[in-house]
């Protein structure tokens, strides 16, 4: 309970950048043409992007009506509503790693810099606090740092790193951390990737390499590729996954730096433009800052308002 009241507490104070502006709008005031086009511009200001934004409005003015609401604050709950509805209509919305296969390989895709490396490091902390034994693949051969940085990762966290010299073979890693799970009957294999540009043809030739290496060397291969989004960036993160989706199969995303945007929105542009489920947010730098995104604690902190029902908890 304490950690659920901390992670709700955090992500009540991250979105508050955006959610402020959001949630002040509905109060005792007239229902008047001024509070949609406010409303608009708010959701716009916080990245929610423009198809989904105009959906939301028709939905609640049709309530306004059938409801004959006069005053904002009505429409408060009705609009918390419609956001978990559409939070929760995407399949996987926060659903933990999936770990059932034995070895189980997820993959950590992204652009330089959104979080990759720290992801693989707090997701291998977690699952190593639930007992789950996990080998941490440092395949960014790319950067010398990056193989360093990963081993700290996997040292504080009291977890294996497979890791080959700066500028080798990133699906030979990949390799050798298959085998080493399978010898000592590893559960999850971690694969912190490169992050160059996505229009990079031959990063994703090489990502197609790895996922060969790990159907033919594992029953299930690649069981889940995360894209890793830096939620800062906004709606070019909505750009960076709509490219990444087009490469490869992506079982979701990994929202991270929540702690720094005022871009919230971002959560429902790329699950309902994309129909992804957002995974995981990062709500800091260190190996705890790392939460299964639930829907239920994000529309609470957007409006401020216990939402009833939900699934996700
Ligand atoms: N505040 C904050 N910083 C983060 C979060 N996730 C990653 N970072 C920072 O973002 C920077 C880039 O992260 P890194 O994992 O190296 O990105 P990569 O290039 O994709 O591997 C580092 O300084 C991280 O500490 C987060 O959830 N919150
Ligand atoms: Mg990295």
């Amino acid at each position: 309970m304490a950690l659920l009241g901390n992670v709700f507490s955090k992500l009540r104070g991250i979105t508050n950048k955006w959610s402020q502006g959001v949630s002040n709008l509905f109060s005792d005031s007239p229902l008047t043409d001024d509070f949609w086009e406010e409303l608009e511009e708010r959701l716009l200001l916080g990245d929610v992007g423009v198809e989904t934004t105009e959906e939301l409005i028709a939905e609640l003015r049709q309530i306004a009506v059938g409801r004959r609401i006069a005053h904002t604050g009505e429409l408060r709950g009705a609009f918390a509503e419609a956001l978990v509805q559409r939070l929760e209509d995407i399949p996987d919305m926060g659903k933990p790693l999936d770990v059932s296969a034995s070895p189980s390989i997820a993959l950590l895709v992204g652009v330089n810099g959104s979080g990759k490396t720290t992801t693989a490091g707090k997701l291998a902390s977690r699952l190593a606090g639930q007992g789950k034994t996990v080998i941490l693949a440092a395949a960014d051969t790319y950067r010398a740092a990056a193989i360093e940085q990963l081993k700290a990762w996997g040292e504080r966290a009291s977890v294996r790193v497979i890791a080959h010299s700066h500028g080798s073979d990133s699906a030979a890693v990949v390799f050798d951390a298959i085998q080493a799970a399978k010898a000592s009957d590893t559960d999850v294999v971690i694969v912190d990737t490169a992050g160059r540009l996505h229009t990079k043809s031959n990063l994703m030739d090489e990502l197609a390499k790895v996922g060969r290496v790990a159907s033919r060397e594992t029953p299930g291969g690649i069981g889940e590729t995360l894209l890793v989004l830096d939620s800062v960036t906004g709606q070019n993160g909505f750009t960076q996954a709509e490219i990444f989706n087009k490469s490869i199969p992506l079982s979701g995303v990994v929202l991270t730096k929540f702690d720094n945007t005022a871009k919230g929105g971002i959560v429902l542009s790329i699950s309902q433009r994309l129909r992804l489920p957002i995974r995981y947010i990062g709500l800091g730098e260190g190996a705890a800052d790392l939460e299964p995104f639930s829907c239920r604690d994000f529309v609470h902190a957007l409006l401020g308002m216990e939402i009833a029902g939900a699934r996700n908890g």
